[in-house]
């Protein structure tokens, strides 16, 4: 027995970016820990947690993860959507720990066991013209990644997505208002396969590339994308198009086979469905604390399975390594599980969570820790407190607003 629910704490910091972070400690005094970041919208989800879920946690079966998460889901009558599923998802990231730790096992234990030894990686290269990101995928390489993906600057656009500055990057900008940036489409197309074809001539064809296009087409610019792209062997183009009205994505399928990528900023299977039924997508990729947890993503990736749709769950630096430690458990134990994204974290937020996961020659592990293996230095925590920040919002020329 894993005993009930004695406290719940909401945590929100700011080691290196802001995160929000649940506690919970059951009644025999075990700790389970969960991630509830929403970048940009932190203290909407801190303020779900703590006004609206929190009160309901005291008390309750530590044990019964399946029904805390139904209780949570549709007990709120008002469901899905990111704020309500990364509140969830804390939650049952918390609850697993917990029930690893009571049995003294890993989570990906408790998930099945092992099919694989590791976990492929995929990192981050930028640069803001093509030697720089040549230099950085060379990095990159050289410290033993065997997938990156790449994100360029365009010439006329002072700022890009994906494109940051020193050793990480760091979309969101701290501040009482977003930074508006403008976006071309047509500069973009103009250069990226250039780009793209420089750095596979550099690595030549055994490193996995990645491209992230961040739902900045339209169907028919994405289709012709993908055709522009097909000699170069990607790896994967993500969010080529955004991906709401599901059936968009078939217009893309005619015209190309790149492989595609599509699902971060979709939070329960329901947003995903079609993409995976109609295989309109190679890799899905919600993310455990954005999807409500490891028990709801499992679902998801399940589903993928039988379409023979890879699970390649998002994971920034803008999630915290609580979610990291969690998705590598799912990782490890998910039969149809294709690769991690793993940027590495700044200094602060590493020492702010101490963490039993590896990285090393481009994969990753869980380790071998009771539960998730991962906690928060709270104190440590508590000397960074949190800072307004936003992400940017796009614009084109005319003012429109684009999809950042
Ligand atoms: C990106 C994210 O990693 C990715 O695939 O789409 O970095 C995304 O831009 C951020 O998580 C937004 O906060
Ligand atoms: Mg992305």
């Amino acid at each position: 027995m894993t005993g009930r629910i004695e406290t719940a704490d909401v945590i929100v910091a700011s080691p290196g970016r802001n995160f929000v972070t649940l506690k919970l400690v059951t009644s025999d005094g075990v700790v389970g820990w969960g991630d509830a970041t929403v970048n940009g919208r932190e203290l909407a989800v801190a303020a779900y947690l703590s006004e609206h879920v929190v009160p309901l946690l005291i008390g309750r079966d530590a044990d019964r993860i399946e029904d805390t998460w139904q209780y949570l889901y549709r007990g709120a009558y008002w469901r899905r959507g990111p704020i309500t599923m990364a509140a969830i998802g804390a939650v049952d990231m918390a609850l697993w720990d917990i029930k690893g730790k009571v049995a003294g096992l890993p989570v990906y234990q408790l998930l099945g066991g092992a099919v694989r030894d590791k976990v492929l990686a995929y990192t981050h290269a930028t640069g803001a013209d093509t030697p720089a990101l040549l230099d950085a995928v060379r990095e990159k390489l050289d410290r033993g990644f065997r997938a990156v993906r790449v994100q360029s600057g365009i010439p006329g656009l002072d700022t890009v997505y994906g494109v940051g500055g020193g050793t990480g990057y760091e979309p969101a900008g701290r501040g009482a208002r977003p930074a508006e940036e403008l976006w071309d489409t047509g500069r973009y197309l103009r250069h990226i396969p250039g780009v793209l074809a420089e750095v596979r001539a550099m690595t030549g064809p055994e490193v996995k590339l990645l491209h992230d296009v961040h739902h900045r087409l339209t169907p028919t610019e994405a289709a012709g994308l993908g055709k522009a792209l097909e000699g170069l062997d990607l790896f994967w183009l993500e969010d080529v198009t955004p991906a709401e009205n599901q059936e968009l994505l078939r217009q893309v399928r005619r015209h190309t086979t790149v492989p595609l990528a599509i699902g971060e900023v979709f939070n329960t299977v329901w947003d995903c469905r079609e993409l995976i039924t109609e295989r309109l997508i190679d890799y899905i990729r919600t993310c455990v604390v954005h999807a409500g947890g490891i028990s709801h993503v499992r679902k998801i990736f399940q589903l993928a399975e039988l379409y023979q749709v890879a699970a390649a769950p998002h994971g920034p630096s803008d999630v915290s390594p609580v979610n990291l430690a969690a998705s590598l458990h799912v990782g490890l134990a998910t039969y149809n599980f294709a690769v991690q994204e793993y940027m590495g974290y700044p200094a602060l937020t590493e020492e702010a969570f101490p963490h039993a996961y590896s990285c090393s020659d481009g994969y990753l592990h869980p380790g071998d820790a009771p539960g998730l293996g991962v906690e928060l230095d709270e104190e440590f925590a508590a000397r960074h407190p949190y800072q307004r920040a936003y992400l940017p919002v796009a614009r084109l020329a005319d003012g429109t607003v684009k999809d950042w």
